[in-house]
């Protein structure tokens, strides 16, 4: 029997549903999610395997005008997963309809063209559009322009057409052995996702720069044969202020966040566990590079 094996990357804008998507064709939640944009800061590699195929995606950050070090770090993960991909995804957010056509789709369509890679557009957030066809004119432009080779409307939220997508791939995905067993989801580490649903709590739980000035280490990971694991993460923010806030009065705020962090990541696990937080303050640490690369900005994991 051929088999199929391929890298396929997704791009997009902050917000487009990037990592929903990912999360919808894996059935798992891998990557964490929120309303604000630039929630993911480093690339989260997703396997699905159905039949005689198996395909990595790799969700990315959502491509910005770099304003700090961080962001020239995640647009270097963008590069590098583009370099890395056999196949690209193209994801557009449809519920923005004053950019949608005119700036998202040239603008992806610009980095594809680039990476030099079979690329296919991805129409999403189509649930929050009263009249469908108004992407018609845009998907006839799109087809005649005959870039992309093909196309689906989909929402990742309610997974309408998700499901058409690796069909639709598969014809660019190359003849290859699969490179893991059948029953792996992601090759990243479990401090990884853990420090992530930290991160998630806090881009959910805390308003304005926070979530931004906001990341997350973990600085001890305890498996035990009998009882709970022991996990100590640190929140590195930049500023004293901004460490009173995440605190909050008497301890409260810091205090729900690890109650929610906690029952998330025991789901996540299936573990119980113990959680420690701990607030440091590293100033500016988004301009640092020291700072970057002692958080793993320098290292993508494959
Ligand atoms: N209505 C609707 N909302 C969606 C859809 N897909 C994603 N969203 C919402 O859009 C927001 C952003 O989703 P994410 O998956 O975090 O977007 P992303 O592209 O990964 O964003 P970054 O990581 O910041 O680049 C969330 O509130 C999602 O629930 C969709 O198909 N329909
Ligand atoms: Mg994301």
């Amino acid at each position: 029997m051929s088999t199929k094996f391929g890298y396929v990357t997704i791009i997009g804008k902050p917000n487009a549903g990037k990592s929903t998507l990912m999360n919808s064709l894996l059935g798992a939640k891998l990557s964490i999610i929120s309303p604000k944009p630039q929630t993911t800061r480093k690339r989260v590699l997703g396997i699905v395997t159905e039949g005689d195929t198996q395909v990595v995606f790799l969700d990315t950050p959502g491509i910005v005008k770099p304003k700090y070090e961080l962001h020239r770090s995640m647009m270097e993960i963008v590069e590098q997963s583009l370099d890395d991909a056999d196949v690209i995804l193209a994801l557009v957010d449809a519920s923005d309809q004053r950019t949608f056509a005119t700036e998202q789709i040239p603008f992806l369509e610009q980095y594809c063209r680039d990476a030099g890679k079979p690329s296919y557009l991805l129409i999403n957030k189509m649930d929050t559009l009263f009249n469908k066809a108004v992407v018609l004119p845009t998907i006839q432009k799109v087809l005649d322009e005959g870039f992309f080779k093909d196309y689906r409307a989909i929402s990742a939220l309610k997974g309408m057409f998700t499901n058409e997508i690796l069909p639709m791939i598969m014809a660019s995905l190359p003849e290859e052995e699969f490179h893991y067993d059948i029953d792996v989801l992601s090759t990243q580490p479990q401090r990884f996702f853990v420090s992530e649903i930290i991160r998630e709590v806090v881009f959910h739980q805390y308003k304005e720069e926070i979530p931004y000035s906001t990341e997350v280490q973990i600085v001890e990971f305890t498996e035990r044969e009998n009882g709970k694991w022991h996990i100590h993460a640190e929140l590195i923010v930049e500023r004293d202020s901004q460490k009173a806030i995440i605190i909050g009065a008497k301890g409260a705020k810091i205090k729900y966040l690890g109650e929610k962090a906690r029952t998330l990541i025991e789901e996540h696990l299936e573990q119980k566990i113990y959680l420690e937080l701990f607030v440091k303050v590293r100033g500016d640490w988004r301009d640092n590079k020291g700072a970057l690369n002692s958080f793993g900005y320098s290292s993508i994991d494959m």
